[in-house]
């Protein structure tokens, strides 16, 4: 199944398999908070263990049973995604006596975009800490493209790959978020259709997912992941700015028109990002593949 997608189903001995007493959980600071859910800090109480900081994750509107069952579908989902290092993890979850809540690892330092946000506004006082800090981003595109390697043989897609949905932990290790959320915390990516919940990551999404027909594979992820260099390139400033709508930028990518060259990348990345953008999937590399090429450049950003 897709991640994030309505089908699959809910697997209740899975999700039993992994169930969190919420006695176990003690609140901490709001880390986010949109329409449809929140994000807040937690201490879980682990029984021979230290106490660990985790992320709970919950619903607005727990009576809201579309809502529910989507976010059991994309737990279920993340739990047979298995465990890699640049995935983030799915502790446990807490869905029976109240509310449906998601004990995710914790990210010490937030998502990768509000990263690039901080870098852009210290790069206006000092342009040298973008050479100073150019490893740090190319080693996490690497550790992205070893976690879509990961969901790639696990047979999932994401279908969100962007820098929002990136997290960086301890250390800086990134990982690849689950989704759902932030598609709410961060409104500005995305599009929302006519009708129902579903909003759409349209700047980010390959032409086969734009299309009616709403095809994902793993290839479409690869054309995400190289809105996500662009990003990075770009300090973390939207995509396409001004052009609005799934038809509009459908048109604009069979036009043969693409994001531009950020100034801040060499020509060889921005070719990269041009074999992620082919407009036939199959011409597109695949994650290992990007990933070699990230490593042959090792200093194509800033
Ligand atoms: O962009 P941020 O710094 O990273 O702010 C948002 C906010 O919560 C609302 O989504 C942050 N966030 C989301 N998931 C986690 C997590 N697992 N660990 C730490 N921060 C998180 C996100």
């Amino acid at each position: 199944p897709a991640a994030g997608s309505s089908s699959g189903s809910i697997d209740m001995e899975l999700l039993k398999e992994r169930e969190i007493d919420r006695s176990r959980l003690q609140g901490g600071k709001l880390l986010g908070e949109g329409a449809f859910g929140h994000v807040v800090e937690a201490t879980l109480t682990q029984p021979e263990e230290v106490d660990v900081v985790v992320t709970v994750k919950k619903l607005q509107d727990d009576d809201d049973p579309q809502a529910r069952q989507a976010l059991l579908r994309e737990t279920c989902i993340m739990l047979l995604c298995g465990n890699h290092d640049n995935v983030l993890r799915l502790k446990g979850i807490c869905f029976r006596d109240g509310p449906l809540q998601l004990v995710l690892e914790y990210a010490e330092h937030g998502s990768l975009l509000h990263l690039l946000w901080t870098l852009r506004a210290e790069s206006k006082l000092n342009r040298t800490v973008l050479v100073k800090k150019r490893h740090i981003f190319e080693n996490m595109m690497v550790e992205v493209c070893c976690g879509l390697e990961h969901l790639a043989t696990m047979r999932l897609v994401h279908r969100d790959i962007a820098a929002r949905n990136i997290l960086i932990c301890g250390k800086g290790t990134a990982k690849i978020a689950d989704f759902g959320l932030a598609r709410d915390m961060y409104a500005v990516g995305y599009h929302r259709q006519h009708r129902g919940h579903d909003l759409l990551p349209l700047k980010w999404m390959a032409p086969e997912g734009l299309k009616n027909e709403a095809r994902f594979t793993h290839k479409s992820d690869v054309w995400s992941f190289g809105v996500l260099l662009w990003e990075v390139a770009q300090l973390g400033r939207t995509p396409y700015p001004g052009m609005e709508g799934a038809g509009r930028i459908y048109d604009a990518l069979q036009n043969h028109f693409r994001l531009p060259r950020p100034q801040l990348c060499t020509e060889e990345r921005y070719q990269l990002m041009l074999k992620c953008w082919k407009f036939n999937e199959k011409s597109r590399p695949d994650a290992t593949t990007v990933r070699k090429l990230l490593k042959a450049d090792p200093n194509g950003f800033f």
